[in-house]
């Protein structure tokens, strides 16, 4: 064998394991890697806030409102069907009534501001009523068979 020979295989030995120690060595110190990952941690998004019930509606056929504002009934007709109840809601400073012009029908006390009145129209028919205190406060309701 020649010495030659020897030094140079032994060189390659040599640049070899140098390579993969530096190899080693850069994956160690990787500082990435050991980064954690807080995206992985962070809490579950909170769930959505579930749409509130919707509350029971009232059919409109059985319930209807009329306001008294600035001495009008508002509507002051409306045709409702045989079994509605109408509520009257006061909002004048100044009293009013619901009173029916004959027979039955609705018959409110004063109405202070702020207070209401319901009368159920259990019979077709129409309707008309005025406020005692400011007869030309006049409003109809029509009620047709079901
Ligand atoms: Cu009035």
């Amino acid at each position: 064998m020649y010495p030659s020979m020897m030094k140079k295989h032994l060189g390659g030995i040599a640049v070899a394991t140098l390579a993969l120690l530096l190899l080693g060595a850069g994956c160690g110190s990787s500082p990435s890697a050991e980064q954690p990952r807080p995206e992985a941690k962070a809490p579950e998004p909170l769930e959505m806030t579930q749409p509130a019930p919707t509350a029971e509606t009232v059919p409109s056929a059985t319930a209807t409102a009329v306001s008294i504002e600035n001495f009008k009934f508002s509507p002051s007709s409306i045709t409702v069907k045989k079994g509605t109840t109408i509520t009257w809601t006061q909002m004048d400073s100044t009293p009013h009534t619901v009173t029916v012009e004959k027979g039955d029908g609705p018959d409110s006390p004063l109405l202070q501001k702020g207070e209401t009145y319901s009368y159920k129209f259990d019979n077709v028919g129409t309707y008309a009523y005025h406020c005692k205190p400011h007869p030309y406060m006049k409003g109809t309701i029509v009620v047709e068979a079901e």
